[in-house]
């Protein structure tokens, strides 16, 4: 960018302030062009929505998304009635008696997959809730937008929760700049860093519903502008579309990086696009708690808040880079104070990597023998497979089991294992490696009643990179489940296993040979433990029963392990 006719005041200047550069770096997706569009999509009260479609309920009926006692996601009928996002089915009702609670999906020993029941109150204590059918309608709409979005052009997809989507729209935005401007194609003669001419004096259509910006910026539309409102345009054509196709209405965020587009987003809704025009970002920002902000809703926001004693963004605007960096270090300093600033210049990756995945449940009692164990081995094993779904391509090459005598309070015994790579990736694969792997550390330590079992796989590898082996897996089969009678208390708990002291076992082809002993006997961990561990853990949020922050797909678990905890703690 040229700051050349900088202080011409409000007459109309020639020249835009951006250079033939600025759009050659929009057309890489560069994070340094000053023209970037991204944008942030996120479906509004995404269960419920998926529960109402699937329903055939019109959007005015209040409807809840249930699980075991408590409400987990409020349609805004239901918020219009004044409901908090989450609260006990009881207080639903008795807040907004015309309120349809549905109940979500569980898992039940000796059935062969996931279903909807209207017992599951009769069945708290065995019922495992899931989540696979919310995964599927995100599938379906994540794979809308995949279509719709022009590859030519490079659009970049990122999923970012459940519901939530990003998308780097630069490239895209640039070629449609092209085709419309004629004035923006290069002259050979002209330097790179020539300013680009204005652009015409246009009759302009921001496509949003809410357009945030400078008042008293009477500098008028630039290339920027132009730029958003395409992006802005795009975002409109791709929401339109997932409703034709799936009648789920989503919100969108347009502007120039992740943490301005996924504010954006969330400033209004449902079914509400909002574009933050560059110009209108200081003012957009200064009214947000800072914590809001992607990146700071963790432990870094918290110690940012306790150093500075505030939790508003406007009382940090002040700090030098100087004290920030003192205080923080030299690049939590930089990176907070350019980021209260707006300035993010994170990538949109266009996949996010999981890379382990781990179910689990706590029992009280405990799993009396191998037996009751195993049967939980199989619905675990289904629920990972089914989560697998959504890993075109890439498959675990580890799968440990961990068990816990006392659940939370330890000790935890892990046992890990290869899993074959020429093996067909199922549920007879599966259930061998971790039926030995917990006979294993059955055999080796006094294991019964056990509180706490789970399975994780992890070492996720891309099919064609890690061997070259051409195999068929993961096809979407029926789970095959076929469980004894479980007299186990259902439900998650939240731990962490400890980190994995060695390498996975043998990954031969072939060879079902478990276990290189992991940690045995060490102190169970009583942290959070991520299911799908990726490697840009996005969305947070405040358990309103125990303030914990914890990841989107976190949260049912946690509120079952809260569920658990109640009934131990009264009994
Ligand atoms: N979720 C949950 N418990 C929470 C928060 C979220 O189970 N405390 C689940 C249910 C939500 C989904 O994750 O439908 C997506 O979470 P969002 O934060 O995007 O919230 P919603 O989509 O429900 O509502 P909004 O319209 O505010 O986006
Ligand atoms: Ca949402
Ligand atoms: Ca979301």
């Amino acid at each position: 960018m040229n700051a050349e006719d900088e202080g011409e005041g409000p007459i109309p200047k020639k020249r835009s302030r951006f250079t033939f550069r600025d759009l050659r770096l929009l057309e890489r997706s560069s994070s340094l062009s000053p023209l970037r569009v991204i944008a942030l999509v996120d479906f509004d009260c995404f269960y419920a929505q998926c529960e109402s479609v699937r329903l055939g309920l019109t959007e005015d009926q209040p409807l809840g998304v249930q699980q075991f006692l408590h409400v987990i996601c409020i349609n805004y009928a239901a918020r219009a009635a004044g409901l908090p996002k989450v609260l006990t089915a009881v207080e639903a009702k008795e807040k907004c008696p015309e309120i349809v609670l549905q109940h979500v999906p569980t898992w039940r020993a000796g059935d062969e997959t996931w279903a909807y029941r209207d017992d599951v109150l009769e069945h708290m204590q065995t019922d495992k809730s899931s989540l696979d059918y919310y995964r599927l309608q995100s599938r379906l709409a994540f794979s809308i937008v995949e279509k719709e979005l022009p590859t030519r052009s490079k659009a970049k997809v990122e999923k970012a929760g459940i519901d939530e989507f990003f998308v780097d729209l630069s490239s895209h935005v640039h070629h449609t700049l092209l085709q419309r401007y004629a004035e923006l194609v290069v002259d050979s003669s002209e330097s790179i860093d020539t300013l680009l001419p204005r652009p015409p004096p246009l009759i302009f259509d921001w496509h949003c519903d809410s357009l945030v910006e400078d008042k008293d910026d009477s500098s008028g539309i630039d290339w920027d502008d132009v730029a958003l409102s395409i992006g802005a345009e795009i975002v409109q054509g791709l929401r339109q579309r997932i409703y034709e196709q799936l009648q789920y209405t989503c919100s969108g965020g347009v502007a120039r990086n992740k943490v301005l587009a996924k504010l954006a987003a969330g400033k209004n809704k449902p079914n509400k696009q909002t574009v933050i025009r560059n110009s209108g970002i200081p003012h957009f920002l200064s009214d947000f708690r800072f914590r809001k902000l992607r990146g700071l809703g963790g432990k870094l926001g918290t110690r940012v808040s306790t150093l500075f004693a505030t939790e508003q963004l406007s009382d940090l605007l002040p700090i030098s880079l100087s004290t920030m960096q003192s205080e923080l270090g030299l690049e939590a300093g930089q990176w907070v104070f350019h980021l209260i600033r707006g300035i993010d210049h994170s990538a949109v990756t266009s996949r996010t990597q999981i890379q382990s995945m781990m179910s689990q449940k706590t029992f009280s009692p405990g799993l009396k023998n191998i037996g009751e164990a195993t049967s939980w081995l199989r619905i675990f094993v289904a629920d990972i497979l089914g989560r697998m779904e959504d890993e075109d391509g890439r498959r675990p090459t580890v799968l440990s089991v961990n068990h816990a005598i006392r659940g939370r309070f330890g000790p935890m015994h892990s046992k890990q294992a290869g899993i074959p790579w020429g093996a067909q990736l199922d549920s007879k694969c599966l259930m061998s490696l971790a039926q030995s792997l917990l006979q294993k550390i059955s055999d080796e330590h006094p294991s019964w009643p056990c509180q706490a079992l789970s399975i994780c796989v992890s070492n996720f590898k891309d099919q064609e990179t890690a061997s070259g082996s051409i195999i068929t897996f993961l096809t979407p089969k029926k789970r095959i489940l076929s469980l004894d009678d479980s007299e186990g208390v259902a439900d998650s708990t939240l731990f962490e296993q400890k980190k994995l002291k060695k390498s996975a076992a043998s990954l031969d082809n072939g060879l079902l040979e478990p276990a290189v002993s992991i940690d045995d006997g060490t102190k169970f961990e009583e942290r959070q433990y991520s299911t799908e561990t990726t490697l840009n853990p996005l969305e947070m949020y405040t358990c309103p029963k125990c303030t914990e922050s914890i990841s989107a797909d976190d949260v049912l678990e946690h509120l079952d392990w809260h569920f658990a905890k109640d009934l131990q703690d009264t009994s």
